[in-house]
């Protein structure tokens, strides 16, 4: 983003920019918008991420189509009980991991749904509607190695999902993936909205199938009173404890989807135990060392929500940790050139670029994921969809500049080579995060 792009969210990031000029992340959409349907589209706006400068790529594949994937290296990365195990019993003992596979182009393939057949769909992911001038990213597929990826099929889903609920909690990126499974149903049935303030909700009368959304950023209890050497106003996480609104619900659903991650690039105070343990951008003290960072602090919210869930002892539902969504900000930081301008096809095996955030995010949410599971007391499944690696490829699958519908926009480099603002974080719909609940479908119907 550039600073004139800041100067357009002057609310929203107006303390931000006081302390960093404008080095700020603001990523999603502020809780409020998902009271009403009307504030679908309105967004946001700026994101920070930093991305490593391109380096040898640590997975091995073939270059045929030039998009194989080998990643076999998972099971380090997910030590003993992560997502390596998810898939083993099914398929009649064969097991297929549904995350090993590479990118496959379909060129008669059809999106599953048009980006205006869905009424739902935020506009700031609406690419074709925003005038993104390609669109082979819609067809790309994702191929398991060892099974393939049914295409969804809307009306199995609803009927498998019969008197059901399901609820995807955490941050825009839960939005994201939620307004993709809406506008999938959309096309063989209009759901009825019966959302309220604390939710999104809609229900597709046909098999009484709840959708729902609830927004946690960060999935932990958040305060913004003034703490001990905390000012009032800046979000205190207590990252010990759970977001009890979130508690309080489970017991509704059947099945949950979480989504959280991006939010830790935030302003925020980490608090553990009742003490004050670090912060991110944010750390009045800069003689003593924090205890706890962003990374670590992510690390142990996302075991504090999973701990809670799976302890609950009236929760029986299915939940599902999306892991960490990679954004595509390539050749520099948001603000510094990194750009996913013009990309218009996955990245090819060796072009990868090896994200230190993203790999470290990653490891921590897994190791949080797997700490959980030994401390399930009840009847809760948990399982682990595992997309960071496939999606890494997928540095086309991003709005980019086509964030809006306005016709002045900026979709091309300055004079100076600097990108036009971009959301190279968010996924385009339709597009790639289709592709998240074809996996969810999978999940699903091995679980229920
Ligand atoms: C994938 O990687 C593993 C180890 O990293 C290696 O043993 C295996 O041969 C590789 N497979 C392919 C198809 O390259
Ligand atoms: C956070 O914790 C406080 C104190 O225990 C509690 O009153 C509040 O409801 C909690 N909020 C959330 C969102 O969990
Ligand atoms: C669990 O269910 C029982 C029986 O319906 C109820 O008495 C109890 O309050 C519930 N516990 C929680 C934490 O919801
Ligand atoms: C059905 C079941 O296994 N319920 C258990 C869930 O966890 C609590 C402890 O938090 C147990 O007391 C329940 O028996």
């Amino acid at each position: 983003m550039t600073s004139a792009s800041c100067k357009k969210y002057p609310k929203i990031l107006l303390s931000i920019i006081a302390s960093l000029g404008c080095l700020a992340i603001f990523l999603i959409l502020s809780s409020s918008s998902l009271i009403s349907s009307q504030t679908f589209g309105s967004a946001i706006r700026g994101y920070i991420y930093v991305v490593g400068r391109s380096q040898e790529a640590d997975l091995i594949g073939t270059a045929s189509d030039g998009t194989v994937v080998n990643f076999s290296h998972h099971s380090n990365i997910l030590g003993s009980k992560g997502a390596g195990d998810d898939f083993q019993e099914s398929d009649g003992g064969f097991g297929c991991d549904l995350y090993k596979g590479k990118w496959v182009y379909d060129s008669g393939g059809e999106p599953l749904y048009k980006h205006d057949s869905c009424p739902v769909l935020t506009q700031t992911q609406n690419c074709q509607g925003n005038g993104r001038p390609d669109k082979e990213y819609e067809n790309w597929r994702w191929k398991p190695t060892q099974c393939g990826l049914p295409r969804f099929d809307a009306r199995k889903f609803l009927d498998l999902m019969k008197g059901k609920t399901i609820a995807f909690i955490g941050d825009s990126v839960a939005r994201n993936q939620m307004e993709s499974l809406l506008c999938i149903l959309w096309q063989v049935e209009v759901p009825n909205n019966r959302g309220n303030k604390r939710m999104q909700r809609f229900v597709f009368a046909s098999t009484s199938t709840t959708i729902i959304r609830i927004w946690s950023a960060w999935l932990v209890n958040k305060t913004s009173d003034q703490f001990d050497f905390a000012p009032a106003g800046v979000p205190e996480l207590h990252i010990d404890a759970p977001d009890e609104t979130i508690i309080n619900l489970i017991t509704n659903f059947d099945i949950i989807v979480l989504s959280s991650g991006h939010w830790f690039a935030k302003q925020s105070v980490y608090i553990l135990q009742n003490e004050i343990v670090g912060g991110q951008l944010w750390w009045p003290d800069k003689s003593k060392k924090m205890k706890i960072d962003n990374i670590k602090a992510f690390g142990i919210s996302v075991e504090t929500i999973l701990t809670a869930m799976v302890t609950h002892p009236n929760y029986t539902g299915l939940t599902v940790v999306r892991t960490f969504s990679p954004d595509h900000y390539e050749g520099g930081k948001w603000n510094t050139g990194g750009s996913c301008t013009g990309k218009v096809r996955p990245l090819k095996d060796g072009q990868l670029f090896d994200n230190e955030f993203t790999k470290i995010m990653h490891q921590k949410q897994v190791r949080g994921f797997s700490r959980s599971i030994d401390k399930n007391t009840n009847k809760s499944k948990m399982k682990l969809m595992d997309i960071t690696e496939a999606f890494a490829y997928r540095h086309d699958g991003h709005p980019g500049p086509y964030r809006s519908t306005d016709p002045n926009k900026i979709t091309k480099r300055g004079p100076d080579g600097r990108p036009p603002p971009q959301d190279c974080l968010h996924w385009c719909m339709p597009g790639p995060v289709d592709t998240w609940n074809e996996i969810l479908f999978e999940i699903i119907k091995r679980e229920l």
